[in-house]
């Protein structure tokens, strides 16, 4: 039997807070385990954000690309990367999606449509066009979703990658995950134009504010720019309206947002909102919800195990992936 919520299954619906909620969980157990020592080098935390990845990736099919930042663990497992690779992957072992090299910021699973992740900011975006014109003259019927921060809309990567996607009409989704911040510093000191989202009038594309926090919503958007983009209609600019929970990185960077600002955002909680909306239309039980929230509990733990238990890459291993001409 199919329940419907704005003309959603019920199954696509429980798949999007159980993805949500694997994205939390797995960060949770991120801050815990950098902050006991277990994950070395860098990582950024998605906690808040989880309904931008979510929504975006459940409008995708697996062939599908997307190519993503240094805040990247929720897109990845948003798009069906298995935790426990990419949690191998932050502790810099052989099993990791990328054997160990990559780390946090690097995280790439072809497989599942995960082409590429940059920590350069805006970094993926021209590269996201080139995968896209790439599809496009090969004639395959994929679409390539490029995530990127406020911060990255004032690089000149994106606007040279948003012109050129417009003029060749290419399969490509932008998706400004605005989150009003970029490390410390506020959207509104750093952004010309008053809201990101007007910056797609300059291109000629469609442009579209969503509210991140409502996963439905941002489904309902990306399935639309999606579709645009598998008919040969160009691209669309989504932001997503967000907010990170916790610090730009696993550090302390001191005190740059407001308290109050904190704590709003967080009565917003995007899995909150779900599963209140899904209890409240009767479409989920108490239980049912619970047993998914058991189901990623244990799925992190294993997570957690698999990556302790994983072999680290030695120095012959690694030399095998080192190009040398
Ligand atoms: C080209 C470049 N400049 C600066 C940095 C340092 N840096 C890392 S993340 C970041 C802020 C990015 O902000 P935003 O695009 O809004 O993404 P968010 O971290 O908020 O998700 C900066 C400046 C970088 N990695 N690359
Ligand atoms: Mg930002």
């Amino acid at each position: 039997m199919t329940y419907d919520l704005d003309g959603l299954s019920k199954e696509l619906l429980l798949d999007m807070y159980y993805k949500m909620m694997l994205i939390r969980r797995f960060e949770e157990k991120v801050v815990e385990m950098y902050r006991a020592g277990e994950i070395p080098g860098i990582a950024h935390g998605y906690i808040g954000e989880e309904g931008v990845a979510v929504g975006v990736c459940s409008a995708l099919r697996r062939d599908d690309y997307i190519l993503s930042t240094h805040r990247g663990h929720g897109h990845s497992l948003a798009k069906g990367i298995d935790p426990k690779h990419l949690m191998a992957e932050l502790y810099g072992k052989k099993t990791g999606v990328c054997k160990g090299i990559g780390g946090s910021m690097h995280s790439t699973e072809p497989e599942v449509g995960v082409i590429f992740s940059s920590a350069i900011v805006g970094g993926n975006i021209p590269i996201a066009v080139g995968v896209a014109l790439a599809f496009k003259m090969r004639r395959e019927d994929r679409v390539v979703v490029s995530f990127f921060g406020d911060g990255a809309t004032n690089t000149g990567a994106f606007h040279e990658a948003l012109n050129l996607a417009s003029v060749w009409k290419l399969p490509i989704v932008f998706v400004c995950e605005n989150n009003f911040y970029a490390i410390s510093m506020h959207v509104s000191k750093s952004t010309s134009a008053k809201e990101i989202v007007d910056r797609a009038v300059s291109y000629n594309m469609p442009g579209v504010v969503v509210d991140g926090n409502d996963v439905i919503a941002v489904y309902n958007a990306a399935a639309a720019a999606v579709n645009r983009a598998r008919k040969g209609e160009g691209p669309t600019l989504i932001e997503a309206r967000t907010y990170r929970w916790l610090d730009h990185g696993m550090y302390y960077l001191g005190k740059y947002r407001p308290e109050d600002e904190v704590v709003m955002w967080k009565q917003k909680c995007p899995i909150r909102t779900l599963r209140d909306r899904l209890l409240i239309k009767g479409i989920a039980t108490e239980v049912e919800l619970n047993s998914l929230d058991e189901k990623v509990v244990h799925e992190v733990d294993e997570a957690i195990r698999f990556a302790r238990e994983s072999a680290e890459p030695d120095l012959d291993f690694v030399k095998q992936f080192v190009y040398v001409r």
